[in-house]
């Protein structure tokens, strides 16, 4: 098979990136390793940017979006037992949120696909990536017990944090920057009313964090040691310890019903430099991770597959070959500010195994400050919506 651009992984980054590259007019062909099945009944982000919910509606993937979606002025952060703090990015950006999952952003985006006659091998386990510092770089592989074999002009890695397209970039020439936080997040989600903001909760007790995705579909989320397992975490015991770490007002509007999805995630700051090695470029997680603290994860894996698409579109409409050459730093520029942020907000927000009550007070007036100054909640409004686009953005 040959195509101009062969993409590994069908995960929100490959898929949006075959959608918008057809819109350039470029041909791709999607690998995936798991089944769509699979692939779609994932639970995962639900905070969307603007820049991202601006790259849907410019592709008019948005119908759905805004209809279901939640549209948000900001978060909220509480701490010490007290009604805490809006970090209001519409009052100082006029930059909105939407809460919207994204297993229906890939449900839209496989949708698109069908329509499209878009090239999907699923069920590949055995992807191997080949010449990529030459002219003609190639995917080998094997699905349903044939091998196969996809010539391409480029190869984009959209495999997540998994996959072999970050590890196909030789260890000379790769850099890893990496940070393991001594904690994990133990996720839930049940159909009860949600608090009316995207909470986060600073607590002796450690993190927590109340959000949405529909007005009866709610998820928390509490901080929990790393060697916890799901099983020591029955409704029975999670409800309790979760209310502990709101203030009063609040823990009084969560409603306890049956969880219908409960899980422990670790968490990690990561980033691979450079982000393309001869004709690969890797998007999304395949390149970085960011702890979920600032919803950074999926907006990230946006903006990165927005610039590359820019940069193809360059090549091969004008034979212009300066977005080619400038992708890894122009899309690291905008990775590193999100994991700075994510690292900010973990660290501002968790309660660290042998921390002291100092460093607890520390934590809660760096809080009080941010409540007192307009400038600096200005700031971390900024920084929690994420920087603009370089360059040309989506047309909205
Ligand atoms: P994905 O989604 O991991 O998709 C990668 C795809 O590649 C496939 N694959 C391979 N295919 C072929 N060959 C191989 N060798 C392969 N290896 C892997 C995989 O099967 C998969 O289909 O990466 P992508 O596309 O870069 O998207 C990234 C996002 O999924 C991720 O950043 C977010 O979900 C992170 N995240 C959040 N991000 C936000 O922006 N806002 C949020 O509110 C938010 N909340 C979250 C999150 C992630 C979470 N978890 C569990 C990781 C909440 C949670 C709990
Ligand atoms: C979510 O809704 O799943 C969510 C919201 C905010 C975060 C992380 C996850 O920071």
């Amino acid at each position: 098979m040959r195509t101009q651009v062969a993409i590994v992984g069908a995960g929100p980054a490959g898929l949006l990136l075959s959608e918008l590259l057809h819109r350039a007019g470029i041909e791709s062909v999607v690998v995936e390793r798991s089944s769509r099945a699979h692939v779609l009944g994932r639970i995962r982000a639900g905070v969307l940017e603007s820049t991202t919910v601006d790259v849907l509606r410019h592709l008019g993937l948005n119908e759905r979006m805004d209809r279901d979606g939640h549209p948000h002025d900001g978060m909220r952060i509480v701490w010490a037992g007290r009604d805490g703090l809006f970090i209001d990015t519409q009052r100082h950006l006029g930059r909105r949120f939407m809460v919207w999952g994204q297993t229906q952003i890939q449900e839209d985006l496989y949708a698109a696909a069908d329509r499209r006659g878009q090239v999907i091998l699923d069920e590949v386990p055995d992807a191997v990536l080949h010449d990529l510092e030459s002219g003609q770089p190639y995917i080998s592989y094997t699905r349903h017990g044939s091998a196969g074999r996809i010539d391409a002009d480029y190869i984009a890695g959209c495999d997540g944090f998994h996959g072999v397209s970050r590890q196909s970039i030789p260890t000379g020439v790769r850099r890893e920057f990496e940070k393991v936080y001594p904690f994990g997040w133990l996720g839930i989600m049940a159909r009860t009313t949600p608090l009316p903001d995207v909470t986060y909760a600073n607590h002796p007790r450690g993190f927590a964090l109340a959000s949405f995705r529909s007005q009866t579909l709610s998820c928390f989320y509490i901080q929990v040691p790393l060697d916890h397992r799901v099983e020591e975490w029955p409704d029975e015991r999670f409800w309790p310890e979760l209310k502990a770490r709101f203030p009063a007002e609040l823990a009084e509007r969560i409603v306890p019903t049956p969880s219908i999805e409960k899980s422990i995630a670790p968490l990690r700051s990561f980033v691979a430099e450079p982000m393309r090695h001869g004709r690969l470029f890797l998007c999304g997680d395949a390149a970085h991770i960011v702890p979920p603290t600032g919803a950074k994860g999926l907006n990230l894996a946006v903006s990165d597959v927005w610039y590359l698409s820019q940069a193809l579109a360059g090549h091969y409409r004008r034979g212009d070959d300066s977005g080619i050459d400038g992708y890894s730093a122009r899309a690291l520029r905008r990775v590193w500010s999100s994991v700075r942020t994510s690292w900010y907000l973990t660290n501002l927000l968790h309660r660290f195994p042998g921390a002291s009550d100092f460093d607890q007070r520390a934590q809660e007036v760096e809080l009080d400050l941010l409540k007192s100054s307009d400038r600096a909640q200005a700031w971390l409004a900024e920084q929690y919506a994420g920087m603009p686009f370089e360059g040309s953005g989506p047309a909205p």
